[in-house]
């Protein structure tokens, strides 16, 4: 391009910015993470895609993550509703995300892209031989497939498969690529391998975090604000039933993630215990580490008396049943329980919000042991400000022995 210095006129100012915007490509990363994970550890791997996409950025490209609608998910079992294909805008607010990296939803894509079609799906996998000589090494080549391939070609040579429920969209390309190491691994074959305008990661879970726990993890992490309604019925819910308003309880919020530094141990919590008691899966393995109902509301009632709270409010997946033997064993206890109406405003994962938040600003939580609906509870009351002593506890097993407590993250800023 150096040689058009010489013709300065407009053509050239033209050609500049022509250049300009071949120089900075916008470029999409895709994802998609295994079928049987929950939406917990989905949000978790939004986390390391967003730090890929930090990466990618650094150098030239303009790449921008496009949020995997959400759908399909195994937990996710309310009858009658039909929980696809729902937008990031549903759970989180958007606008907060965009402060942290460029994230557009999947319908933005194919309007921006000029229709559902994705150049170049990277199904990432393990290395078929497994650590070669014992010695863990970060690493990405490119592999033939280790596992019959979850994308089938049609009579036109695209490739189908399931697109969050999107039947239209299709690839033009399916490869798969071993990679061991965390998420920014694979940057430079995205960058330097791959010319294709927008890439899918499939399997996007099986990617590590840059840097867990650091000031880029909690930026992401900050900035997955839940979405205003969803915070609402909430705040709305602790005001009416658990007498806990942000002004009584020192948890300020600030629609601005960018602005909020809460004082480690300056939120005091509303007066009420928060549980997040996690159940089916969980007790189906006979795990150790989950207690038996009765286990638990000896612990509730432990923690109540020792901390002066006579409310408890109670998160829980547990199936009718339980809850049924629950209240009998806990009569007093508050639970957020959607209408059919809000249900379906909601949807299973707004419940889900509804309930960690207001787990979230609790005086004191217990959760479950190593549920990530759990840990995501730790983070926002992290952000809010807690004291570490509230928010770090689990239930232990009833005939657990050394019952490990969780691990205090501390918030970086
Ligand atoms: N509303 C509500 N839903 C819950 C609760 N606990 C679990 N669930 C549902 O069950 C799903 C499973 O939990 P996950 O988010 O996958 O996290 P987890 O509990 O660690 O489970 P794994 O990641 O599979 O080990 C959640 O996404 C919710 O849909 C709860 O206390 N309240
Ligand atoms: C990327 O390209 C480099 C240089 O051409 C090559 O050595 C490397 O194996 C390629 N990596 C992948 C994953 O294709
Ligand atoms: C698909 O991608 C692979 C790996 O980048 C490449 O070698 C191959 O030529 C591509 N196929 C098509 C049809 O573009
Ligand atoms: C509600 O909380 C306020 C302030 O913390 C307190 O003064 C009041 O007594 C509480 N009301 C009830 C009914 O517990």
């Amino acid at each position: 391009m150096i040689s058009f210095v010489f013709t300065f006129n407009a053509e050239f100012s033209v050609l500049v910015i022509v250049c300009v915007l071949l120089l900075s490509l916008v470029r999409y990363l895709l994802y998609d993470v295994n079928p049987p994970e929950g939406f917990n550890l989905r949000r978790d791997v939004y986390i390391r895609m967003a730090s890929l996409v930090k990466t990618l950025r650094k150098e030239g490209d303009d790449w921008v993550l496009v949020l995997p609608p959400w759908g399909r998910l195994y937990h996710w079992q309310s009858p009658n509703l039909h929980q696809i294909r729902i937008p990031w805008g549903e759970f989180f607010s958007l606008t907060s995300l965009q402060a942290n990296v460029p994230v557009i939803e999947y319908e933005e894509f194919i309007a921006e892209n000029g229709g559902p079609f994705i150049d170049h799906v990277l199904v990432l996998q393990n290395y078929a031989e497994g650590w070669t000589d014992g010695k863990w090494e970060e690493k990405v080549d490119e592999r033939p497939c280790i596992e019959k391939l979850m994308y089938s070609k049609d009579k036109h040579g695209y490739y189908r498969g399931w697109f969050w429920g999107y039947e239209e969209t299709r690839a033009r390309n399916v490869t798969c690529l071993s990679a061991q190491g965390h998420a920014s691994v694979i940057a430079p074959v995205l960058q330097k391998n791959i010319t294709a305008t927008s890439v899918m990661l499939d399997r996007a879970e099986t990617l590590l975090h840059d840097h867990y726990a650091g000031k880029d993890y909690w930026n992401t992490r900050r900035s997955m604000v839940f979405a205003k309604h969803l915070r609402l019925i909430g705040d709305n819910f602790r005001s009416r039933h658990l007498n806990s308003t942000d002004e009584t309880d020192h948890t300020p919020y600030s629609e601005d993630w960018t602005r909020m530094k809460a004082k480690p141990g300056s939120a005091k919590g509303g007066s009420y215990l928060g549980v997040h008691l996690r159940r089916k899966d969980f007790i189906w393995g006979h795990r150790e580490d989950v207690p038996s109902l009765k286990g638990a509301v000896k612990k509730i009632r432990s923690l109540m008396k020792k901390h002066k709270l006579d409310k408890v409010f109670v998160a829980t997946d547990a199936d009718d049943e339980e809850i049924k033997e629950l209240k009998k064993l806990l009569p007093d206890i508050v639970r957020f329980e959607p209408s059919t109406e809000d249900l379906e405003l909601f949807k299973d994962g707004g419940v889900a919000i509804i309930d960690q938040w207001i787990c979230a600003h609790a005086r004191f939580f217990i959760g479950t042991s190593v549920s990530t609906f759990s840990f995501r509870i730790h983070e926002e009351r992290e952000i809010l400000g807690f004291d570490p002593k509230t928010t770090y506890n689990r239930f232990c097993g009833d005939t657990e022995k050394e019952c490990e407590q969780p691990t205090h993250w501390k918030i970086v800023y």
